[in-house]
C-alpha cells in the first residue's frame, strides 16, 4: 500500500463522515420544523377555540371580575372596557402575555404555562388574577 492510496482511503472517510453527518442534520431539521406546526413544547396542545373573556374597569376602582380562570394551550380573546372615570385603571396591562389595552381594545394570546398572572393598572392600584390551569 503506498502513500497516494492511503491518503485516498483517508479522504473516502471523511467524505463518508461529512455525508452521515449531513443526512443526519437534515433529517433533525425536517423533524423539528413539522413540530412547531399544531403543537407547541411538551404535551401542550395549541389550538382550538379562542376562550373569550372580558374585563371591565370600575369607576370605583377596581377590575371586574377580580379572578378567571382560563385553559392553558388555548387561545384566550381578551377585551377590555374602561368606565369613565376609572382614572388610571382605563389602561390594563398584563405584563407575562405582552398585553397593554386601552378602553375597547381586544387582545389574542395563548397561555403555555399553568399559573397566577396579574392583570393591573400601570400602578397596580387596579390588579385582578389570571389563573392559567
Ligand atoms: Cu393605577
Amino acid at each position: 500500500m503506498n502513500e497516494i492510496t492511503i491518503s485516498k482511503r483517508k479522504l473516502m472517510l471523511v467524505v463518508g463522515l461529512i455525508l452521515i453527518f449531513g443526512v443526519y442534520f437534515l433529517l433533525q431539521s425536517v423533524n423539528a420544523s413539522s413540530n412547531t406546526t399544531g403543537t407547541a413544547s411538551g404535551n401542550v396542545i395549541v389550538g382550538g377555540e379562542a376562550q373569550k373573556i372580558t374585563i371591565k374597569a370600575l369607576n370605583t376602582g377596581y377590575y371586574d371580575p377580580q379572578t378567571i380562570t382560563v385553559k392553558k394551550g388555548q387561545p384566550v380573546e381578551l377585551a377590555f372596557f374602561a368606565d369613565k372615570g376609572s382614572g388610571c385603571g382605563s389602561v390594563m396591562f398584563i405584563n407575562e402575555f405582552n398585553v397593554r389595552l386601552k378602553n375597547g381594545e381586544k387582545a389574542t394570546f395563548t397561555p403555555t404555562q399553568a399559573g397566577e398572572y396579574i392583570y393591573h393598572c400601570s400602578m397596580y392600584m387596579f390588579a385582578g388574577k389570571l389563573l392559567v390551569v
